[in-house]
C-alpha cells in the first residue's frame, strides 16, 4: 500500500482549524466523548475565553493539576471543587481554572486521538483565541537521570522518523509531527528560572506499545535479546531520541492541523538503558510526575502576569 503525504494548506479562517465540510450541515454537533454538544451547551460561553489547554493521560492527574493551577494562580475558589466538566462520560475528564482548561486522555494513540477531534471541534465551536495547549505526561527516559523533563523537539515513530501515519478508508496517510519550537525554548527558559530539576529539549519516540513497542524484556512476550534491545535504544538514542512515551506523535499531527501552538512536556520515570520495570517508590513516582505540573504552572503565571492578566 503506498501512503501519502497529507500537504493539506492549513490556513484557515478560525483561529482553531477544523478541516471538514460536512460539519457544517450538523445542526447538533454532539462531542459524545465528553457528553458536551452544541445543540445542548453554549460552547462560546463555556469556554470562549480559554487560553491554555493542558492535556494528560490520567483523570485523577488532570484534576489535581487543576488544583495545584488553581494555588498558582490565586483562583482557588473558597470550596476547592473542580467539578468535572464531562461527568455525563467516565471516558474522559475536564476540569477548568480561570483561562485554563484541563483534560485526560487515556493511553496511546487511538485514546488521545479521539479526545483532539472533539476538543479542537469544542475550541471552534467555542471560538477560542490564541490558544497554547501542552501535553504534559511520563516516559520512560535513554541516558538520562530519572527525574528529568524532556521537552520535545520532534516526536518520532519506532523507526526514529518525525511522522505519524493514519489510515484513513483503507490507505496510509502521512502526517507531521511538528512542534511549536519557540514554545518548546519558553518551557526550557522557564525551567531554567524555576531551577528545580534537570530539563532538557530533545525527541521523542511515540510508539504503540509499552512492552514489546519500546523494546522491554517483560511483557508477556519478547523474541529479543538483551543485546537486541540494547543496539535498538542505542540508535535511538544516535537518532536524538531522549524518551519514549505513547501520545505525541498524533498529538503533534492533529494540533499542527488545528494550526494550535502545541508542546509535549514529559518527566522520565527510568533510564531505559538500565532497566524496564518502573522499581521507585509512588512517593519518588509522584514527585516526579508534578515536575512537568510546575513547570507548566510556572509558564503559564509567567505568560498571565506578562499580558497583566495578574498581579
Ligand atoms: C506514558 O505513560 C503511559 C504508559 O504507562 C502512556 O500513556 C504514556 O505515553
Ligand atoms: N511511559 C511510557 O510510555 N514508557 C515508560 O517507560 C514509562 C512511562
Amino acid at each position: 500500500m503506498d501512503s501519502k503525504d497529507d500537504k493539506r494548506d492549513v490556513s484557515c479562517s478560525s483561529p482553531v482549524c477544523v478541516h471538514n465540510p460536512h460539519l457544517d450541515a450538523l445542526k447538533d454537533d454532539i462531542l459524545y466523548h465528553f457528553s458536551l454538544g452544541t445543540a445542548t451547551h453554549d460552547l462560546p460561553a463555556m469556554f470562549g475565553d480559554v487560553k491554555y489547554v493542558c492535556v494528560g493521560g490520567s483523570p485523577w492527574r488532570m484534576k489535581s493539576f487543576t488544583e495545584f493551577i488553581a494555588a498558582e494562580l490565586g483562583m482557588e475558589n473558597p470550596k476547592s471543587e473542580y467539578p468535572n466538566i464531562c461527568a455525563g462520560t467516565d471516558r474522559y475528564a475536564m476540569y477548568r481554572v480561570g483561562p485554563v482548561l484541563s483534560v485526560s486522555h487515556g493511553m496511546g494513540i487511538p485514546s488521545i486521538a479521539i479526545m483532539l477531534h472533539e476538543l479542537i471541534k469544542l475550541l471552534h465551536h467555542a471560538q477560542c483565541k490564541d490558544v497554547t495547549i501542552i501535553r504534559i505526561g511520563t516516559s520512560g527516559g535513554i541516558g538520562l537521570e530519572p527525574g528529568t523533563v524532556v521537552v520535545t523537539k520532534q516526536s518520532v515513530d519506532a523507526t526514529f522518523l518525525p511522522k505519524f501515519e493514519q489510515v484513513i478508508l483503507g490507505k496510509p496517510v502521512v502526517r507531521n509531527t511538528d512542534l511549536d519550537q519557540s514554545l518548546a525554548e519558553e518551557l526550557l527558559q522557564c525551567s531554567k528560572e524555576l531551577n528545580q530539576f534537570e530539563t532538557v529539549i530533545g525527541n521523542t519516540m511515540c510508539t504503540l506499545d509499552f512492552y514489546e513497542g519500546q523494546a522491554r524484556l517483560d511483557g508477556a512476550f519478547c523474541s529479543y535479546s538483551e543485546k537486541d534491545k540494547q543496539d535498538y535504544l542505542n540508535k535511538a538514542s544516535e537518532a536524538g531520541v531522549c524518551n519514549i512515551e505513547m501520545e505525541s506523535s498524533v498529538f503533534a499531527s492533529m494540533c499542527k492541523l488545528s494550526g494550535l501552538r502545541a508542546a509535549v512536556v514529559c518527566v522520565t520515570l527510568l533510564d531505559r538503558l538500565k532497566g524496564d520495570q518502573l522499581k521507585s517508590s509512588h512517593e519518588v513516582l509522584h514527585s516526579f510526575q508534578q515536575r512537568p505540573q510546575k513547570l507548566v504552572g510556572y509558564f503559564i503565571k509567567k505568560q498571565l502576569k506578562a499580558k497583566a492578566i495578574l498581579n
